[in-house]
């Protein structure tokens, strides 16, 4: 069959974004200053709040930044900020936008911006740098910037008053460009406060338009052969705005759907044809049922939403925004450009029947969900009860973000997503700290009010515990459910797979309700479910402005039954 002559044409359309506020115009100038040109392109891309740590090198920024916008957001350390304009970015898809000073300040920085970059998220990370006269020689505190984020960027940059228009206008373009990831710039001292020309004038920043390039009708012959095909969607779906026509064509072709744990919600979990999240909580389960497939469509599936390695021998179609350059799994076939337009081509195209039957995926969903439970500890607070009870207090619309670690794998795999972006989890880079940040700048960048829950390890939650007062400062309700086990059991069950006793993996008991209240927050400790069901009364839709903490003693034994 030949594709509709519309569909030959690579086209690279995109959004424009809107061009900014009156009050924006009104200060507008062709002479100002780089912080102010930076500021204006930042509020024009939509960046309403950049996360940070101020050092003397950002003073001239955050000045700018305190009469204009955007509001500048100090966390308590660098990598923390960096998560929380990451968190931001997860939640709205606009860049995210985070700051750090010259030296300590940047090399502080470096996990978020990492994290970024791998879990394919846009990301305008600024440092400052010593003055353009000792650049070249100073040894105090001087980091050569490039050198330190290339490895973890897209791109690093030099940002002076002689280019700073174009190259914050390639900085965001970058960034946003399909896969989307980190920009790193470095401002030295003296930059911030020189005169400039630039109308901050953002380019279209959306990330994929509706340019679709493909191999003739190879693609749709493929899946008619097919007998058992399965969907595999992805973050990159997410990104193309897939998720109607996903479910559209899922439901006309009769298509199990996997998905990836970046892009939970790309298919409302409710739906007879989703077919569980890959690589979380009974793992083995979706394996075995793209195993038994004879052809697996990828639908913007990114290789960084694994964590087991591929080892199907099952064909591959590869549909995704970008050329399968990964080769993570070989993929005769490739669709690249816009997901959502792939699959409305092949909805268009496709009078072939049904594939899979509604009862035959509802019996692999209850096979899943039977792995979920494994393990279960009777008397004891069980790690897939608390995620199952917590998303059952949640109301509907609630965001979620989820620390790095055991929790993690339950919660990506039972925290039922009905929507994308509300449920916020890094595969990429996978550092532990992120769950906590990342919830603050979701819930800052989602409508006051918005019910947002962090679920994190007590690992992760002592590496990033003083961000408490941040949300406390700014009158975030969180509610942070910390898996108390007193262990970083993921490591643990590693040590224990290869015959090794425990050691060094113990995590340091502390009182996490008073360390919670010293912050500035609630603070409850639960050992069962009635008990945690009493904590989460109070904790949605009350109009709380205090966040609440809610220290979990589990039982982890169920864990080893789980990945
Ligand atoms: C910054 C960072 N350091 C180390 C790791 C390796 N790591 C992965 S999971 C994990 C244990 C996490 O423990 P905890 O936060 O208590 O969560 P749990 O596994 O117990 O749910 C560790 C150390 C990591 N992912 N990130």
């Amino acid at each position: 069959m030949t594709p509709p002559a519309a569909f030959t044409i690579v086209i690279t359309a995109v959004d424009l974004l809107p061009t900014g506020r009156e009050g924006i115009k009104k200060d507008m100038n062709p002479d100002r200053t780089v912080a102010a040109l930076l500021a204006d392109y930042l509020r024009q891309a939509g960046v309403t709040h950049v996360f940070g740590y101020p050092g003397e090198s950002l003073v001239d920024f955050i000045e700018v930044a305190r009469l204009a916008g955007p509001e500048v957001v100090s966390a308590v350390r660098e990598a923390s900020a960096a998560f929380m304009a990451e968190g931001a970015a997860m939640r709205t898809g606009t860049v995210g936008a985070c700051l750090s000073t010259l030296g300590p300040g940047s090399t502080a920085l470096l996990n978020g911006v990492a994290s970024a970059q791998l879990d394919r998220v846009p990301l305008l990370a600024v440092s400052g740098q010593v003055d353009s006269s000792r650049e070249q020689f100073w040894t105090h505190q001087l980091i050569d910037h490039n050198r330190l984020f290339a490895p973890v960027t897209k791109l690093t940059a030099r940002l002076d008053a002689a280019s700073a228009d174009t190259v914050l206008r390639r900085a965001l373009r970058t960034a946003t460009a399909e896969r989307p990831g980190a920009v790193h710039l470095t401002v030295t001292m003296d930059s911030f406060g020189k005169d400039t020309v630039g109308d901050g004038k953002v380019p279209p920043l959306a990330t994929v338009g509706a340019g679709l390039e493909f191999f003739g009708d190879e693609p749709l012959r493929a899946l008619r052969r097919a007998r058992r095909p399965v969907l595999l969607a992805g973050a990159g779906a997410v990104r193309s705005g897939a998720t109607d026509v996903l479910a559209q064509f899922a439901a006309h072709a009769g298509l199990p759907v996997v998905v990836g744990a970046m892009a939970k919600g790309v298919l409302a979990e409710d739906s007879p044809w989703y077919a569980g999240t890959l690589d979380m909580a009974g793992h083995q389960a979706i394996w075995e049922l793209l195993a038994s497939a004879d052809l697996i469509v990828t639908a913007g599936f990114d290789s960084v939403e694994l964590i087991t390695p591929w080892r199907l021998p099952v064909p591959v179609l590869h549909v995704d925004t970008v050329p399968n350059t990964d080769q993570v799994y070989p993929a005769a076939i490739e669709v690249v450009g816009s997901v959502a337009t792939a699959l409305a081509w092949f909805l268009a195209n496709w009078d072939d029947g049904p594939r899979w039957s509604e009862p035959e995926v509802a019996a692999h969903r209850a096979a899943l969900r039977s792995a979920y439970h494994a393990g279960y500890a009777a008397g004891r607070l069980n790690p897939s009860e608390l995620v199952e009870t917590v998303r059952a207090a949640a109301p509907s619309g609630t965001v979620v973000t989820t620390d790095v670690g055991s929790h993690k794998i339950m919660t990506g795999q039972a925290w039922t997503t009905l929507a994308p972006r509300e449920t916020l989890i890094t595969n990429g880079l996978s550092a532990m700290g992120f769950g906590l940040p990342a919830a603050i700048g979701a819930a800052l960048s989602s409508v006051p009010g918005t019910p947002v829950v962090c679920m994190t390890g007590d690992g992760g939650f002592a590496m990033t515990a003083h961000e408490l007062s941040v949300a406390s400062r700014l009158g975030l309700g969180l509610v942070v459910v910390v898996f108390a086990d007193g262990g970083l059991n993921r490591i643990e069950l590693h040590q224990a797979s290869v015959g090794y006793p425990l050691a060094a993996t113990a995590v340091d008991r502390t009182d996490i309700p008073l360390l919670a209240e010293s912050l500035g927050c609630d603070g409850v400790r639960v050992e069962s479910v009635s008990s945690l069901e009493k904590a989460l009364s109070g904790a949605f839709g009350t109009g709380r402005t205090r966040p609440l903490v809610i220290e979990a003693r589990i039982d982890p034994a169920q864990y080893s039954a789980q990945f």
